[in-house]
C-alpha cells in the first residue's frame, strides 16, 4: 500500500472552476454526466491531468466537445493531450455506478430506498472522476433526475433554482430538480439526497435581517422526533452569530437523517447528512445522553459551515484544522447553553473523561500520531480522537493563552485572511498569535506548535514546598513525554498550568508570585516551557493545599504526590469543580490500583471509611448539583484504570472495580435510598441540565440499590426497578432501570428485556440500546460471548447496518473488557472473525473494530500472546482492505 506523506504536498496541476453534474438516479445503474471547466495551474510545471476514480464505469470523455484519448493508471483516469496554454477548457465525463451495491457507504449509496452520498474524505471519486483533494474548490450546479413517485424529494447543495416534470418520451413519471451552490467548495462537501422524505421547517431571521429556511428531513413516521434537532439547529445559528460573528451564508440549510451511516454526521455545504442517532429524539425513545449528543453534533456540523467549509483544509494532514477547531466550538456551544457554572463544569468533566479514556490510550499505543499527522496509508483511519479531541484541546490552550476576547480577535483575523481558501494548521495558529502580538502564544508560537507535530501525552510532574519561615510556597513543575512510533525524542511543550492554593479552611488564597507587588487573582496560569521550572508564591501564611491543572488547562498526565488528606480537602472544598471531581477520582484510583497490585486474591474491601464518608458527604451535600454528584460517585472506568498500569490483567481490574462498586452500594445503602427518593420525580420530561442531572443521579442510585439487593437477597428494590421499567414516562428513566437489573444480574432482567423489546421492536435506535446493553453486560462465568453470538442470530440483527453492528460487536469488543479478554481467547477469535467478515463489505467500520486490540502489548499473559495471534491471523489475509491492513500492521510493529 502507498504511504502518503505530508512533506510531499504539491499544489494541484489543474484548477477546476465550475462543475455541472447531471444525475439520472437509478439504484442499479445511475448515470452521471460531469461537465467541468478546468485550467492549468500556472504555478506548476505542465503535466497530464490525473483524475481520481473508484469503482466507476467509464462511458465517454470529451474535451471541448471532441472525443479525446485517455488511459487508465489503475483506477486513475489520465489525460495527456489536453489543450496547451492557460486558457480554460471543458471536460465532459460520462460514467455509471451501482448505488444499491455500495455497501461501503462511501460515494453514492441507497439506504432504505433513499439515495445518499458520503464524500469525505475520498468518496467523490466513487461518483465521478475528479481531482479529489480538498484544495481544489469549484462552483457546483447539480441536476437530479429520478422517478417522481419513488423519489419525490430531490436535494443537493445550495439553492433550488428549478424543478418540475421531465418532458419527452421515456420520461413519463420522472421529474428533476436543479441546484446551484453559490459558494465554491471542495468536492468532499458535495451531497445529494433523493427519496420519499418529510421535513420539519422553520424560518429564522439573522441579525442582518436576512431570512433563512431551516429544514430537518426524515422518513415518514419520524416527524415526532425532529423537534429537538430543529431547536438545536436554531440555537447553533444564533450562537455562532453571537459568539463569533459568523452568520448563516445560505438561504436554506438542510439536515437529512439516514439510518445507514459510517460516522455521526457530515457537514456537506447546506445539506448536512446525519446518522439518525444524532437527529431523532423524543422523550419516549431517547435518553438525556442522546439529547445532549444531538445538540452537540447538530452544532458541530453547523459550525463547520465556517470552520471547514468557508475555510477548508489544504490537504488531509490538516484535518484537525477543521475538526479540532470545530470540536472546540461545539464544546463551547454546549457550555454556553448551560445556565450555571456548575453545569458548564459538568460538561467540561465529561469532555475530559472522553479525552482521557479514549485519546490518552491512542496516544500511548501503536496508532499514536500527531494532531497533524506526517503520513498515512488510508486517511479514513485518521478521523481519530487525537485529531478531534486532542485537536480541540490544542485550540482550547490557544484560547487560554490569549484570553477569550483575544481568541475572538484571532478568529476574526483568520477569516479575514483565509475566507474561501484551503489552508493549514500553521495558518490558524499564526492568525490567533498575530491578533494577540503581546501574548504568550505570540512569544512562544514555534514552540507551541509542537502540540501539532509531536505525538504522545506529556507528563507534568508537580511538587510543592512550603517554607514557614519566609511564608513562601514553591511549586516545581517538570515535563517529559514518552517516545511514540517514529518519534523517539520529544522537545518541551508549552504547557499552560492553571493553579490555585487552598488554606486550611478550604478558601482560595490570593496569589502573588515573588517579584509582584500585589496579589492577582486566586487562579494563576503558569506557562511551563522548560523541562523544569519553579514558581514561588509569597505571603502564604500557612501551608496550603495546591490545586494544580484547574479546569484541565492542558491535555497532560499530572503526577503529583498528594496525600489522602490533601485530596479529601480538595474534594470537600476546591472552588474549581474540575479539580474537586478529580480529587475524588484520584482517591478512588489509588484504592483500585492498590487492590489490583496486592499479592494474592483481590481484597474484599478496597474502600476505607475515609473514602466512603467523603463519598457520602458529596452525595448528601446540600449545595452541589445532582449532575456533579453523579460524576463524583462514578468510579473511574476500567479502561482508565488499565492505562495507569504497565501490565494489564482485565479480569483483575474488573473484579476490583466491581468489589469497590459493591462496597459503595452496601456502605451507602441508606444514602442511595435517600438519593433515589429525592431525585426520582422530575415532572414533565425536559432535556435540560438540572433534570438531566437529577435523572442521572436517580439512575445511579437505583443501580446501586439493585447491587446492594444482590448481596442482601432483598427483592424489594429489584421489584421497584422492574416497575420503573414498566411505568417510566421517559426513556432515560426506563433505560436506567433496565440497566440496573441487567448489570446487577437479577433474575427479573430477562423479563424486563423481553418486555422492553416488545415495546420498542419498531424503534431501530431503541433496539440498538437493547442490543448494546446485553453485549456490554458484566460477564458471569463467561456468559456474555454466547449471548453475543445469539444476538448476532437475532432476526433484528443486521451486520451491514453500522449502528446495529456497533451496538453488538463494538459494545462487546471495545466496551466490555472483562467479557472480551477471556483466558480461552474465544473473544479474540470472535473479534478476528468479525473484522475479516466486515472488511469484505465495509472497510471503514472493520478498521474501527480492528483497533479494539490496540493495547495488546500491555496485556498480561495468557491474553497478550493470544491477542497477538488473533491480530496476526487478521494480518495474514492477503486481500485485506488498506484500512484494516494499516491498523494491524501498525499494531504488530
Ligand atoms: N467531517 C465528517 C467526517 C465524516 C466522515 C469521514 C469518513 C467517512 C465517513 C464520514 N462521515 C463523516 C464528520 C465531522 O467531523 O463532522
Ligand atoms: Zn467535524
Amino acid at each position: 500500500a502507498t504511504v502518503i506523506r505530508r512533506e510531499d504536498y504539491t499544489p494541484p496541476a489543474y484548477w477546476v472552476d465550475t462543475v455541472e453534474l447531471i444525475f439520472d438516479l437509478d439504484p442499479a445503474k445511475t448515470r452521471v454526466l460531469n461537465r467541468m471547466r478546468l485550467r492549468r495551474n500556472p504555478d506548476v510545471p505542465a503535466q497530464a491531468l490525473r483524475l481520481d476514480g473508484d469503482d466507476l464505469n467509464l462511458a465517454r470523455v470529451l474535451v471541448n466537445g471532441q472525443g479525446c484519448s485517455f488511459k487508465m493508471d489503475g483506477s486513475t483516469l489520465v489525460l495527456e493531450s489536453l489543450p496547451e496554454g492557460h486558457e480554460p477548457f471543458e471536460l465532459e465525463i460520462f460514467t455509471t455506478c451501482a448505488p444499491e451495491k455500495n455497501t461501503q457507504l462511501m460515494g453514492l449509496y441507497v439506504s432504505q430506498g433513499t439515495f445518499f452520498t458520503q464524500c469525505e474524505a475520498e468518496g467523490f471519486r466513487r461518483i465521478t472522476y475528479f481531482l479529489d483533494r480538498p484544495d481544489v474548490m469549484a462552483s457546483y450546479t447539480v441536476t437530479l433526475r429520478a422517478d417522481k413517485a419513488r423519489y419525490p424529494v430531490l436535494l443537493s447543495n445550495g439553492n433550488l433554482v428549478e424543478s418540475g416534470d421531465l418532458p419527452g418520451p421515456g420520461n413519463e413519471g420522472r421529474h428533476f430538480a436543479k441546484w446551484v451552490d453559490p459558494h465554491k467548495k471542495p468536492c468532499y462537501l458535495f451531497a445529494l439526497v433523493a427519496g420519499n422524505l418529510v421535513a420539519r421547517e422553520q424560518r429564522v431571521r439573522a441579525r442582518s435581517g436576512q431570512e433563512h429556511l431551516l429544514q430537518v428531513y426524515v422518513r415518514q413516521g419520524d416527524m415526532d422526533k425532529t423537534e429537538h434537532a430543529m431547536n438545536s439547529l436554531i440555537h447553533s445559528v444564533i450562537w455562532d452569530e453571537a459568539r463569533f460573528g459568523l452568520p448563516l451564508d445560505l438561504e436554506r440549510f438542510m439536515i437529512v437523517a439516514t439510518s445507514d451511516f459510517n460516522m455521526g454526521a457530515m457537514e456537506n455545504k447546506g445539506l448536512n447528512i446525519f446518522n439518525t442517532k444524532y437527529v431523532l429524539a423524543n422523550s419516549a425513545t431517547a435518553t438525556d445522553t442522546d439529547f445532549a449528543n444531538i445538540e452537540s453534533v447538530v452544532g458541530h456540523e453547523y459550525f463547520h459551515n465556517w470552520t471547514g467549509n468557508r475555510v477548508t483544509c489544504r490537504d488531509w494532514f490538516q484535518l484537525s484544522l477543521k475538526e479540532g477547531l470545530t470540536v472546540f466550538r461545539d464544546q463551547e456551544f454546549s457550555m454556553d447553553l448551560c445556565a450555571t457554572p456548575s453545569a458548564r463544569a459538568v460538561k467540561r468533566i465529561e469532555d475530559v473523561r472522553v479525552l482521557r479514556t479514549a485519546q490518552f490510550p491512542e496516544d500511548a499505543g501503536p496508532m499514536a500520531h500527531p494532531v497533524r499527522p506526517d503520513s498515512y496509508v488510508e486517511i479514513n483511519n485518521f478521523y481519530t480522537v487525537t485529531v478531534y479531541e486532542k485537536g480541540a484541546e490544542v485550540v482550547r490552550m490557544q484560547q487560554t493563552l490569549v484570553g477569550r476576547e483575544g481568541f475572538r480577535r484571532g478568529m476574526d483575523l483568520y477569516f479575514q485572511r483565509h475566507d474561501g481558501q484551503a489552508v493549514t494548521c500553521d495558518d490558524f495558529a499564526q492568525a490567533i498569535a498575530d491578533a494577540n502580538p503581546d501574548s504568550d502564544l505570540a512569544r512562544l508560537l514555534p514552540q507551541f506548535k509542537r502540540w501539532y507535530s509531536q505525538a504522545g501525552t506529556p507528563r507534568v510532574h508537580a511538587s510543592g514546598h512550603y517554607d514557614a519561615a519566609t511564608q513562601r510556597y514553591t511549586l516545581t513543575l517538570s515535563q517529559s513525554c514518552e517516545a511514540t512510533p517514529g518519534q523517539a525524542e520529544k522537545q518541551p511543550f508549552v504547557i499552560p498550568v492553571a493553579v490555585g492554593l487552598l488554606d486550611a479552611q478550604g478558601q482560595d488564597l490570593a496569589l502573588q508570585l515573588v517579584g509582584e507587588t500585589v496579589p492577582a487573582g486566586t487562579t494563576r496560569l503558569l506557562v511551563l516551557t522548560e523541562p523544569q521550572h519553579s514558581y514561588t508564591f509569597e505571603g502564604v501564611a500557612t501551608e496550603p493545599v495546591p490545586s494544580v491543572l484547574r479546569g484541565f488547562s492542558a491535555p497532560v498526565l499530572l503526577d503529583m504526590a498528594q496525600s489522602d488528606a490533601h485530596l479529601l480537602h480538595l474534594l470537600a472544598h476546591d472552588s474549581d469543580p474540575f479539580n474537586r471531581w478529580e480529587a475524588g477520582q484520584r482517591l478512588a484510583l489509588r484504592r483500585a490500583l492498590a487492590a489490583i497490585r496486592a499479592e494474592g486474591p483481590a481484597p474484599t474491601a478496597p474502600l476505607d471509611n475515609a473514602f466512603l464518608d467523603a463519598m457520602r458527604s458529596v452525595l448528601r451535600h446540600p449545595a452541589l448539583d445532582a449532575a456533579f454528584k453523579e460524576l463524583v460517585l462514578t468510579l473511574p472506568a476500567e479502561s482508565y484504570i488499565a492505562e495507569q498500569l504497565d501490565v494489564v490483567d482485565p479480569q483483575r481490574i474488573h473484579a476490583v472495580r466491581e468489589t469497590m462498586r459493591q462496597q459503595l452500594a452496601n456502605a451507602l445503602f441508606d444514602d442511595w435510598v435517600w438519593a433515589w427518593e429525592q431525585h426520582k420525580d422530575n415532572g414533565a420530561y425536559r432535556p435540560e441540565p438540572v433534570s438531566t442531572g437529577r435523572r442521572a443521579l436517580a439512575g445511579l442510585a437505583l443501580g446501586m440499590l439493585c447491587l446492594a439487593a444482590r448481596d442482601s437477597g432483598d427483592t424489594v428494590w429489584p421489584g421497584k426497578t422492574y416497575q420503573r421499567v414498566k411505568d417510566a414516562d421517559n426513556m432515560t428513566d426506563r433505560f436506567n432501570a433496565l440497566s440496573a437489573l441487567v448489570v446487577s444480574g437479577h433474575a427479573l432482567a430477562r423479563d424486563a428485556l423481553a418486555r422492553f423489546h416488545t415495546l420498542f421492536k419498531n424503534e431501530a435506535l431503541v433496539l440498538d440500546k437493547w442490543f448494546a446493553l446485553q453485549a456490554g453486560a458484566p460477564d458471569r462465568g463467561g456468559n456474555v460471548l454466547p449471548a453475543v453470538r445469539q444476538l448476532l442470530a437475532h432476526p433484528d440483527f443486521h451486520l451491514k447496518n453500522p449502528n446495529r453492528a456497533r451496538s453488538v460487536i463494538f459494545s462487546y469488543c471495545n466496551a466490555n473488557p472483562a467479557a472480551f479478554h477471556r483466558e480461552d481467547a474465544a473473544g479474540y477469535v470472535f473479534w478476528s472473525d468479525r473484522v475479516l467478515e466486515i472488511d469484505t463489505f465495509n472497510p471503514q467500520v472493520a478498521s474501527r473494530l480492528a483497533r479494539a486490540l490496540d493495547r495488546w502489548k500491555k496485556l498480561a499473559e495468557p491474553y497478550r500472546s493470544a491477542a497477538r495471534e488473533a491480530i496476526a491471523r487478521v494480518a495474514a489475509k492477503p486481500d485485506l482492505s488498506n484500512d484494516v491492513r494499516e491498523v494491524v500492521t501498525r499494531s504488530l510493529a
